[in-house]
């Protein structure tokens, strides 16, 4: 199945090797060289997206029962054969970088940095988990009990189905499709309908680097329809799912609504949404505070499940803070990612635009607005996406709409808390427990936080980010989602059934 025998030696190698793993996401380019913005800009400016016809139901059909008799070929390929093969993609991704990151821009219309920064994430995750899949395919024996010889072990679950979002239109849906083929299954890929050309492109990319076609099926089509299918038929045993909470829900109530022909369980795997709090106390060092609190804010206009969506700021430095935070927001670039100088591009679509207009009319009314940036008119709309520029509130309290419904835009509720106590408690409030942050320089605080702060991602003074792979696997719990942080070792045994077998060695002839 995998005739190309490169990196098997390497694969083997990475498991013996104790070395620290080399994150390519060191290497994020910030363009600030002349020749490497033009040598991007050339890369990125001829490519075109291509139409993605979507499936029908009997294509589908076809597809998992193709993976289904293929599958088993698969699991029966040396773990380090299929580890060699997603590192070939790791190289063959890393050598088109530019490109892909310019399909990144074009199609979700991400700035060159976050582009970039998502093809170096991707990459991660395939030398990642190839290094995982190894390791954890080296069967545990425990035979330190006098006549007994006990081995524990793992095998892939089946057919995978992969359910993925627009805003990571590379990297999310490759961390789930490669963590399933890495364990030895088969992958039904449905990509977001805003962003299919992105992920024909990755399922290229794995095919060329040796993952069978029958393995890795890309089944482009609407959520309502394809995907619904994807997520009852019997044969499929598990569903990694990246999207809103309402979608998610809705797919694990049908995943276990088991089949009379269905003859296991399903898991599903769900990554969700966020309304994710930054505290600001009296004592953090403000120009870090307020950096961090824009940035996770209004980058890739708010679109990021892991995004900053609430301030909570004392009450002592809260007026001094938002006025600082408003000016810095203003320095912010609205307009065509195409150019190196945006950091804000459109939002995904007309729906999305709508969501947010209908909660920034909620805030005038709620609360007061300290920031409205007006969309660039000069910018030719950017695949006729709308733009909507950051806008701050204040005045928010925690009952409001703002303070509890997720936007995914680049909307920030700022509210005020008397203490530090009460700060926490306001961002407990949510049913989402995703991300959050605290900027503060008191000993006490950080103690207080890392106990009481209840979210699946804490970062105390430093930027709120998503997954860094290995350093900072990443998923939230509550109704943020459920199941294992996807870059993270234990990601990977989601994928799997464990084995144990337990021999009475006096027996043995
Ligand atoms: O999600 P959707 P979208 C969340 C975030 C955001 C919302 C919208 O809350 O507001 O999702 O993003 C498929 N059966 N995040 O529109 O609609 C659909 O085709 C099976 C957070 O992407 O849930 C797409 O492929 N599948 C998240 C996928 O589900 C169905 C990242 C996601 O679509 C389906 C992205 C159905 N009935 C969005 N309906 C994060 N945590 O990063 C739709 N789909």
């Amino acid at each position: 199945l995998v005739e190309d025998k490169s990196h098997e030696a390497e694969a083997v190698g990475s498991t013996r090797s104790n070395t620290h793993f080399e994150f390519i996401n060191e290497s994020i380019r910030d363009f600030s060289d002349e020749k490497q913005r033009q040598q991007f800009k050339k890369s990125i400016t001829s490519i075109k997206i291509q139409n993605t016809k979507h499936i029908d139901t009997q294509d589908l059909d076809s597809y998992i029962t193709r993976a289904k008799k293929a599958q088993q070929h698969w699991q029966a390929t040396a773990v380090y054969q299929r580890s060699a093969a997603l590192l070939r993609a790791a190289d063959n991704i890393t050598t088109h970088r530019d490109a892909i990151a310019g399909v990144i821009i074009r199609e979700a219309g991400k700035t060159w940095r976050e582009a970039d920064a998502e093809v170096c994430e991707a990459i991660d995750f395939l030398r990642y988990y190839a290094r995982c899949a190894i390791e954890l395919s080296i069967p545990e024996i425990l035979n330190d009990y006098p006549g007994e010889f006990n081995e524990h072990w793992i095998e892939p679950r089946g057919i995978v189905a992969v359910i993925a979002p627009w805003n990571f239109p590379l990297a999310i849906p490759l961390g789930m499709t490669v963590a399933a083929l890495a364990t030895g299954n088969a992958v039904i890929l449905k990509p977001a309908e805003q962003t299919p050309y992105i992920a024909k492109m990755l399922v290229e990319k794995l095919h060329q680097s040796g993952i069978p076609k029958d393995i890795l099926h890309l089944a482009p089509g609407l959520g309502e329809t394809i995907g619904a299918q994807l997520v009852s038929d019997s044969r499929i045993s598990t569903i990694a799912f990246t999207g809103s909470r309402q979608v998610g829900l809705n797919i694990i109530k049908t995943a276990y609504d088991t089949k009379p022909d269905q003859h296991f369980i399903k898991r599903v795997i769900c990554e969700m949404g966020g309304k994710n709090a930054i505290i600001v106390d009296d004592s953090a060092d403000l120009d870090q505070a307020i950096v961090g609190v824009r940035d996770s804010a209004f980058g890739f206009a708010g679109q990021k499940c892991s995004a900053c969506s609430r301030c909570i700021v004392l009450e002592s430095i809260h007026d001094s803070f938002v006025d600082r935070l408003v000016a810095a927001t203003k320095t912010l670039e609205v307009g065509d990612p195409i150019n190196p100088g945006t950091d804000i591009g459109p939002l995904i679509d007309q729906e999305a635009e709508h969501k947010a207009q209908c909660y920034i009319n909620i805030g005038h009314a709620e609360g007061h607005c300290a920031l409205a940036m007006s969309s660039p008119l000069s910018a030719e709309p950017h695949a006729n996406r709308p733009f909507v520029g950051p806008h701050i509130f204040t005045g928010i309290q925690q009952h409001h709409s703002l303070a509890n419904d997720e936007i995914f835009a680049p909307v920030l509720a700022v509210i005020k808390a008397k203490t530090f106590d009460e700060a926490i408690h306001i961002a407990n409030a949510t049913d989402y427990k995703l991300t959050g942050g605290v900027y503060t320089r008191k000993p006490s605080h950080l103690t207080k936080a890392k106990r009481e702060f209840n979210v699946g991602n804490l970062y105390l003074n430093r930027n709120i980010t998503g997954a860094l792979v290995a350093r900072q696997p990443f998923g939230g719990f509550g109704l943020s989602g459920i199941g294992e942080k996807a870059g993270g070792v234990h990601y990977l045994r989601q994928f799997t059934v464990p084995r144990v077998c337990s021999e009475n060695t006096m027996r043995r002839g």
